[in-house]
């Protein structure tokens, strides 16, 4: 029989209402529902072969030999799933607009699972496939859908996975990405988050707070409320870092830089009335909401403030699809 050799590209995708702690290490099931937008401008094309000839998995990441160790681990279960035992061959490419960071395992884990199932001979429905992706990063269940996305908590593995929430966006709306270049050894989100869980006393008042960020994100959604959606997004990141802050040992993503990013965020929005918040995830770069309309202008107030940034704007994207 010939092996099936199988690419799928997915994008990478940012949280507005953030996923920060497991109720489940082992599945991968959060503590929270997350929703998040899916980017245009980074992905990841993955290619999977399942060949009984070889007698280990490799795996190739941007043209060079890595340590398969993560990902045998996430192939074990798409072998289960599948009832075969071969190895595999995956190589995986990312596109990202430079080397500063934001390769993602949302659109690493979302591109495994869509090769790596259909290469074993699984056809899995979206859903399937947004619940064989949380296994892998719990992000990356959302990235098997475009445009806005909800990940439902859920209970165990099979009451947790993403549904759309508005795949083909007609509003025009997007993110500049600020690449706030890091040497600092960053947490992992999995270390972070986890020490959140166990230590942060402010924990449980996070958990209670998402309901009403997620109920009034989507509103905001429905009604193409710009204003209230990116004072929802701004928030709700600030209350994620709160955490982090509050936890011991006690830990920050921020760099000067990071934080100057956002204080002129803050300043343009009041003081030159562009529509414009900011989010923070597990690392130092800023990610500013804006509308279509406004990039330009504001990437060149950002560009004049901050010469040394590299600045750039992305749509939306689309969900999962197979190049070949
Ligand atoms: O994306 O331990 O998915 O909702 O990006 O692999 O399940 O890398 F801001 C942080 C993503 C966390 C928020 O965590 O963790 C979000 C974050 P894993 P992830």
């Amino acid at each position: 029989m010939t092996n099936l050799r199988v690419t799928a590209r997915a994008h990478t995708n940012i949280a507005l209402v953030k996923y920060w702690g497991k109720a489940d290490t082992d599945l991968i099931i959060p503590q929270n529902g997350s929703l998040s937008l899916t980017l245009d401008h980074f992905y990841t094309d993955t290619t999977v072969e399942f060949d009984s000839k070889l007698t280990t998995d490799q795996f190739i990441l941007d043209g060079e030999s890595k340590s398969p160790v993560k990902i045998t681990n996430f192939l074990n279960i798409v072998r289960q799933k599948a009832g075969i035992n071969s190895f595999a061959k995956v190589d995986s490419v990312n596109h990202v607009p430079s080397t500063a960071g934001l390769a993602s395992s949302a659109s690493a884990y979302a591109a495994l699972a869509a090769a790596a199932s259909k290469a074993s001979g699984l056809n899995l429905s979206h859903k399937e496939l947004s619940k064989l992706a949380r296994r892998g990063s719990g992000s990356a269940s959302r990235s098997i859908y475009g445009g806005f996305v909800e990940w439902i908590k859920g209970y165990n593995d099979d009451t947790s996975y993403a549904v759309p929430i508005e795949e083909d966006l007609d509003w025009k709306i997007g993110m500049i990405v600020a690449m706030v270049n890091s040497d600092k050894k960053k947490i992992s989100s999995r270390t972070g988050m986890q020490t959140v869980v166990n230590t942060s006393p402010f924990y449980s008042a996070w958990v209670e707070s998402i309901d009403d960020d997620l109920r009034n994100i989507k509103v905001a959604i429905k009604n193409r409320d710009f204003k209230t959606m990116g004072e929802i997004a701004e928030s709700n990141a600030m209350r994620m870092h709160a955490l982090n802050l509050s936890s011991s040992p006690h830990f920050n993503y921020f760099e000067p830089l990071s934080i100057e990013i956002m204080d002129t965020v803050e300043d343009i929005r009041t003081n030159e009335q562009i529509e414009c918040y900011y989010t923070v995830d597990a690392g130092p770069n800023i990610k500013i909401l804006c509308q279509q309309k406004d990039a330009d202008d504001l990437l060149s107030k950002l560009r004049v403030r901050f010469p040394q940034i590299q600045f750039s704007f992305t749509k939306p994207g689309p969900g999962i699809k197979y190049l070949n």
